[in-house]
């Protein structure tokens, strides 16, 4: 058994004039199956190769460093495609709305926290809402490092990512991370979101 590089739910060019089409086909079919091819060989003849990603997370700094970056590779990208969509932008609504009042103020200030965590991560990581305890919380992560791994300093159940890898966005945006994420905010797929939110709480 292999963990498999996921097809997406979209085209590469679906997400644009946001997410440009050669950057979404060379992260998916470069950059995410090399993660996964990765992480595949990483796990060969190991125990864990039997094991759920999340299970592997849990104790991953008791392995190969390999594990840890091309794991977190496989699941973060998985997750990063799976919260976008063409329909994507506007606003949660319900639990998922409240849960984020309740958390941050507003969904404004939500939005500025998180792009502030996105913007700030120095070199190469994630930004993340986690769903931590019962509550929501915003982090950055370096490299491919996520909130399920023993290492984390937030730990929790991720439902929205943000990849901030210059492989993300330097096709489109050059060095203009911030213009980025400003933009990316229109294909974030609430709906999605909310899915991740309600399987956290189970
Ligand atoms: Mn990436």
């Amino acid at each position: 058994m292999s963990f498999q590089l996921p097809t997406l739910k979209y085209d590469y060019k679906a997400l644009e004039p946001y997410i440009d089409a050669m950057t979404m086909e060379v992260h998916h079919l470069k950059h995410h199956a090399a993660y996964t091819n990765n992480f595949n060989a990483a796990l060969e003849g190991s125990t864990l190769a039997s094991l759920p990603v999340e299970e592997i997370f849990k104790d991953v700094s008791k392995h190969p460093v390999a594990i840890r970056n091309n794991g977190g590779g496989f699941y973060n990208h998985s997750l990063f495609w799976d919260i976008m969509s063409p329909n994507g932008g506007g606003e949660p609504t319900g639990e998922l709305l409240k849960a984020i009042q309740k958390s941050f103020g507003s969904f404004s200030e939500f939005k500025e926290k998180f792009s502030a965590a996105a913007t700030g991560r120095f070199g190469s990581g994630w930004a993340w809402l986690v769903l931590s305890n019962g509550e929501l919380k915003i982090y950055s992560s370096p490299n491919q490092d996520n909130p399920l791994m023993d290492i984390s300093e937030v730990k929790g159940y991720p439902i929205l990512n943000l990849d901030v890898w210059e492989h993300a966005y330097y096709l489109k945006y050059q060095n203009r991370r911030p213009e980025y994420i400003q933009n990316w905010w229109n294909v974030v797929d609430w709906s999605a979101v909310e899915k991740k939110f309600f399987d956290g709480l189970k």
